[in-house]
């Protein structure tokens, strides 16, 4: 990577316009270097996905500043902004259309080698081969019915598409199981090196192997560092360990 995708925050805090006032986020600063896979873990509620999208400004801070490549997010163009990045939401939205329709949306210039190294990637080539169409299946609307950990791959197959700087995951291999999340997980780090990603998870086995993690509980960041650190020092990482 040449060095971007880098993301701060700094003393962030966060509420929704008419939540009643109450801090979603509370003071949060951290850093993902360029280059680093980063993990976010906790209950539900906790603010996972608000503080993920204070990046792309779904929304913006309260207070204090969200960075990316050093600049103050709010005094960039959203959509600028949102060229750098891919961000998987925690629903997947596939539309009916064709399987290669869907993961190229958004990048329709994509050939169709970028597009099978992507869907390698997500690790949806495999099934997509398998189904008597391929890429032509059609997905919905009584076509093919992919399965929720397969819609989630080929979520993940039309971020890879978009050869993000930063890659946003939002919960979003909950249903594909740990052996092929793992590979998902290799084949970013083999082919997409230099790209920063943020993993939302519920579950310990998908950021465990992140360079670090950001513990999440009630908006406040209770811990941050490798597994191993957070084993032995953050209290709600130990929970949610033996849970
Ligand atoms: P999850 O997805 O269930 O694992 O939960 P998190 O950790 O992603 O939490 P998040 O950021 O969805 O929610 C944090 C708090 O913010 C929670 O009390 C619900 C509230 N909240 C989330 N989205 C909205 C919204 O659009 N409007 C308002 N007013 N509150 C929201």
């Amino acid at each position: 990577g040449d060095g971007k995708g880098r993301i701060d925050f700094e003393h962030v805090s966060f509420s929704y316009e008419g939540g009643h006032g109450e801090s979603v986020l509370k003071d949060i600063t951290f850093s993902c270097l360029p280059g680093e896979t980063v993990g976010i873990i906790g209950s539900t509620g906790s603010g996972k996905s608000s503080l993920v999208g204070l990046i792309p400004r779904f929304y913006d801070a309260t207070k204090g500043t969200v960075r990316v490549d050093g600049v103050d997010v709010r005094e960039v163009d959203p959509k600028l902004l949102r060229e750098k990045m891919a961000i998987v939401p925690q629903k997947t939205v596939l539309f009916t259309g064709t399987v290669k329709e869907n993961i190229r949306w958004g990048k329709d210039e994509a050939t169709d080698e970028e597009m099978e190294l992507a869907a390698r990637m997500a690790q949806a080539h495999d099934f997509i081969e398998r189904t008597p169409d391929g890429y032509q299946a059609r997905v919905g609307q009584g076509g093919i019915n992919f399965s929720g950990g397969q819609k989630q791959r080929l979520s993940i197959a039309r971020a890879l598409v978009r050869k993000p700087e930063i890659l946003i995951l939002d919960d979003s291999t909950s249903a594909v199981d740990v052996a092929t999340e793992t590979k998902i997980k290799e084949a970013l780090r083999e082919y997409a090196q230099g790209l920063t990603c943020l993993l939302i998870a519920q579950r310990i086995t998908s950021v465990m192997d992140a360079d670090k993690i950001v513990v999440l509980d009630q908006g406040e960041l209770v811990g941050i560092g490798t597994h191993e650190s957070l084993l032995k020092d953050c209290r709600v990482y130990q929970e949610i360990f033996q849970s």
